[in-house]
């Protein structure tokens, strides 16, 4: 009853409690009760005793409903939790992975007590800012499993550049740098056999309406949000859908066509080439020059000695003025 009502002030002007009671075949006091639970989700409804109810604005939290109504996408988002706070959405998905959970789950927080980043380092999740993983069931070879990332990179860099004016960078492996700060990370965790890949959990952190001030001090001159990058406020639940619908778009890309397209893709994004960097890698340090991306994802480093390493994971500074 709740989403009919719901649905009938979407189409806009007011609408007399008695004319819902009529129209559902209930009591107004049933109407009122249902109206009293969406404002509780967020929902701005004026009611005056002469004409009636009106949407007059939609919930700033996100609602599961409110998500799944403006998907444009067949898996991702086939189904939807939402919560106030969770510690970790990665944690979350994953479980929810383990047990089974369907391709596309997604996990949506408010904010995050615990929120993950990568090598184990921690993920700020204040209040404004968009965080949640989807599992994914792909079914490609293990060995192509280290593209995802990247190619998520360049998904959730398409749905930025279609929300706001601005020209996000992408910093070696998926940091999205907006004016040379970090306004998102993605953090990829699988589960596979040797010959068979379980599934993927991808999760998306992005500073999306996040004052400098809700930063912990020491990330506050390395973090932005998109808000305060553009100078205009973001949908969170836009941004969201849309970056739902480049992702699926771009996993589709990726198996018919492979990764080529997205290596190109993320290099014409990059911040990280031509640029001497400082790699703390499984290996130890390693200073040079960041030359390439390879086939499969993996950062070339042109040390001074003139050789070449591989990254596959590890910790990239970008040397400034070097
Ligand atoms: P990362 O390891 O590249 O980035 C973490 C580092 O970035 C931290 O050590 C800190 O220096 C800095 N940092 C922490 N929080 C923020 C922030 N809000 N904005 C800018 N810089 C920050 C990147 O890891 C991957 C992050 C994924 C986060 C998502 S949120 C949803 C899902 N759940 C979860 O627990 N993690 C993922």
């Amino acid at each position: 009853m709740k989403q009919v009502i719901l649905s009938r002030l979407k189409r806009g002007g007011t609408v007399s409690g008695e004319t819902l009671a009529a129209e559902l075949g209930v009591s107004r006091t049933a109407v009122w009760k249902c109206v009293k639970k969406l404002r509780l989700e967020g929902y701005r409804i004026s009611s005056s005793s002469r004409s009636g109810y009106s949407l007059t604005g939609l919930p700033d939290r996100l609602v599961a409903d409110e998500i799944r109504a403006g998907l444009e996408t067949r898996v991702l988002g086939r189904t939807v939790v939402t919560c106030e706070t969770l510690p970790s959405t990665q944690d979350q998905a994953k479980k929810l992975a383990l047990q089974g959970g369907d391709e596309g789950t997604l996990i949506v927080a408010e904010t995050q007590t615990g929120g993950r980043g990568r090598l184990g380092r921690s993920w700020a999740s204040p209040p404004g800012g968009l965080y949640f993983s989807v599992i994914l069931r792909p079914r490609i070879d293990v060995i192509e499993a280290t593209r995802i990332p990247l190619v998520a990179g360049v998904a959730l860099l398409r749905a930025i550049e279609g929300h706001t004016p601005l020209i996000p960078r992408l910093k070696w492996p998926n940091d999205v740098l907006v004016n040379e700060r970090k306004a998102a990370g993605i953090l990829a965790e699988m589960s596979a056999e040797v010959d068979r890949l379980d599934w993927i959990v991808l999760g998306f952190g992005i500073n999306v309406n996040t004052l400098p001030s809700q930063f912990p001090a020491d990330i506050r001159d390395r973090a932005v949000s998109l808000t305060t990058g553009s100078g205009s406020a973001v949908s969170r639940l836009k941004l969201l859908q849309d970056s739902l619908r480049e992702l699926e778009q771009a996993l589709d890309e990726f198996r018919t066509a492979g990764f080529e397209p997205f290596r190109q893709q993320w290099k014409n994004r990059s911040c990280t080439l031509e640029q001497r960097v400082m790699v703390a890698g499984e290996r130890g340090p390693l200073e040079g020059r960041a030359v390439d991306i390879d086939s499969d994802g993996a950062l070339v480093v042109e040390c001074d000695d003139g050789s070449r390493r591989r990254i596959i994971t590890g910790d990239v500074a970008l040397i400034r003025n070097a």
